[in-house]
């Protein structure tokens, strides 16, 4: 098994990435040619995002032909050629498992709709309703009812879009099913899985309401996240797929707590080695998620500082492991939501490389966080996600604002802000492809691009490969144990990581001001100034940190 605790990953969102053939569109060839830019930033594994068969109603993840790529994405010859040039340079691949609901353009659905005898009805979840009204008040994930008619009052589930329709894991045909597509690539050379929604793969016995007393729809959060027979669910995939092979798992936790994250990691006979935890990323959202804008999407250091203990001191107790992100395709872009991304714009997406690096856990890279990308100037000509329509029709119906509002709202939390194509130079479409793309390039690109960074050593660039480079060369950065100094500062973020030969301070100021902080007369060490985004220094009882001042020490006897 390929050592994930000592690994960094590289997340690519195939769409965007880079477009070999000129189409507008990213592809696997696109990302064969940048395998050389990603070993440069010191990255062992790449997650890809999905490149298999679908309409693109979510953009992969909704799957009409587990066996099949995308043409636009490529071939699976594609693939293979991925595979063995990415081992070729000591990089893994792991594949995105989308396996809690297909498209409705699957050959399985297709046959469960076209006949209720089918077996495939089976597949997945379709209820008797009314003719008018669904089997349950459930919402979808992007907003609106979570279930589609299919006949008179019959229904089907689909807790993300319309058109990815839930499969139903109680039956065992369908988990066979999942099985034998983990094997097929498995067999080709992949590495593992990242397995997309995994804890929403059980939902709850007979499907009841959510709070049926309560007027529209309801988000059921308990009635599918994190079901009692996930873990089994989980543990059956790894011992007949992933065990064979030795592969690695990491699950994405939807709305996990520690608690849930325990059930499925971290144990000798866990079903999954890593998961992600959604803390973080949803710092400022209000609790109907990332369209819920009543926090005003205000996130404090402080929220950083309790969200960071709290998950690094459960991984800890529980022995888990969590894969460690502040940005992916999921959310917009990072640096205007946990750092700054005008005048502090380089200095501060070091900061938070900084902090994303050290934490116990694995580090990822999404596609363009490591030239310090940022959110375009959006507006609605350049959404293309269905989330983005749908959710900001469901503000206006269930948050009752008027669509100006929620026009608004939009732009500046859309999933498309996240999704503009790679800035690799100046060129025109900065040198994403030589047409104009599926979505438009931020027109920052000419200032911000691989390019212009590459030989820069004070670039962000760079500064994540250095990064990465002392999570090759410093053991204890990977499996030290985490502890927290400076609790009570309320913008100072300061944790050792320390294992019995070493230590190493991170030092982080999570603000656009200067801080001062005081250290215990017995807490004073020599230090050697690994890693700063300021001038090396040497810490000492008393500091002023500049704004975004990140330092990474390692301690002197
Ligand atoms: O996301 C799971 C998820 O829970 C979603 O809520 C996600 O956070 C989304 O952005 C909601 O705002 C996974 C994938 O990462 C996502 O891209 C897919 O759309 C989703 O599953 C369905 O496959
Ligand atoms: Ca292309």
């Amino acid at each position: 098994m390929f050592d994930y605790r000592h690994a960094v990953f590289y997340q690519i969102w195939p769409r965007s990435f880079n477009d070999s053939n000129h189409d507008g569109i990213g592809d696997l060839k696109g990302a064969v040619e940048k395998l050389d830019y990603i070993r440069s930033l010191g990255a062992d594994a790449i997650w890809l995002s999905p490149v298999y068969a679908s309409p693109n109603s979510d953009y992969g993840y909704d799957i009409s032909d587990y066996y099949s790529i995308n043409p636009e994405y490529g071939t699976m010859d594609d693939l293979k050629l991925l595979i063995a040039e990415a081992r070729k340079r000591n990089i893994v691949l792991i594949m995105d498992l989308v396996a809690n609901h297909t498209s409705t353009k699957h050959e399985w659905f297709e046959k469960a709709l076209a006949d209720p005898e089918s077996p495939y009805r089976k597949y997945y979840y379709f209820r008797k309703g009314g003719k008018d009204y669904p089997p349950n008040n459930w919402i979808s994930f992007f907003g609106g009812s979570a279930w589609q008619k299919a006949e008179d009052d019959m229904w089907y589930m689909t807790l993300y879009t319309s058109t990815q329709a839930d499969l139903d894991w109680t039956n065992p045909d369908v988990r066979k099913e999942i099985v034998n597509v983990m094997k097929f690539y498995l067999d080709m050379g992949i590495e593992g899985f990242r397995m997309d929604t995994i804890n929403t793969i059980d939902k709850a016995e007979n499907l009841p309401s959510k709070d049926p007393w309560k007027k529209g729809w309801q988000f059921a959060d308990e009635l599918v996240i994190d079901g009692p027979r996930v873990r089994q669910y989980l543990c059956q995939l790894k011992d007949e797929a992933l065990k064979p092979y030795g592969a690695f798992a990491l699950g994405e936790g939807v709305l996990a707590t520690p608690e849930s994250v325990k059930q499925y990691c971290g144990g000798e006979d866990s079903p999954v080695d890593m998961m992600f935890q959604f803390d973080l990323i949803s710092l400022g959202y209000g609790s109907l998620g990332k369209y819920d804008f009543r926090n005003f999407y205000r996130i404090t250091d402080k929220m950083i500082k309790e969200t960071t203990r709290k998950w690094m001191t459960a991984e800890q107790k529980d022995h888990t492991w969590l894969g460690n992100y502040i940005s992916n395709h999921d959310h917009k872009r990072p640096l205007d939501r946990f750092a700054d991304d005008g005048k502090y714009r380089i200095k501060s997406a070091k900061m938070l490389a900084m902090y994303n690096f050290t934490l116990l856990g694995s580090p990822f890279i999404y596609q363009g966080e490591e030239i310090g990308m940022t959110n375009p100037k959006m507006k609605k000509e350049n959404w293309r996600d269905y989330e983005s329509f749908s959710s900001s029709k469901a503000m206006t119906e269930i948050m009752h604002v008027p669509y100006f509002f929620a026009e608004k709202v939009t732009n500046f939390v859309t999933r498309d802000n996240a999704r503009t194509p790679m800035q690799w130079d100046d060129s025109e479409f900065a040198g994403f492809s030589c047409v104009t793309p599926w979505i438009d390039v931020n027109d920052d690109f000419r200032t911000w691009n691989v390019k212009a960074q590459e030989h820069d050593p004070s670039s962000i660039l760079s500064f994540y490969r250095k990064l990465s480079a002392l999570r090759h060369s410093e053991e204890v950065l990977c499996t030290g144990r985490w502890k927290e100094l400076l609790e009570d500062h309320p913008h100072v973020l300061c944790y050792l990581r320390e294992n019995e030969s070493d230590r190493i301070m991170v030092l982080l100021n999570l603000s656009g001001r200067t801080q001062r902080i005081h250290f215990n007369k017995n807490e004073i060490w020599q230090a050697e100034d690994l890693l700063t985004n300021d001038m090396e220094r040497q810490p000492g009882e008393k500091m002023t940190l500049s704004p975004y001042e990140a330092h990474l020490f390692k301690l002197i006897g």
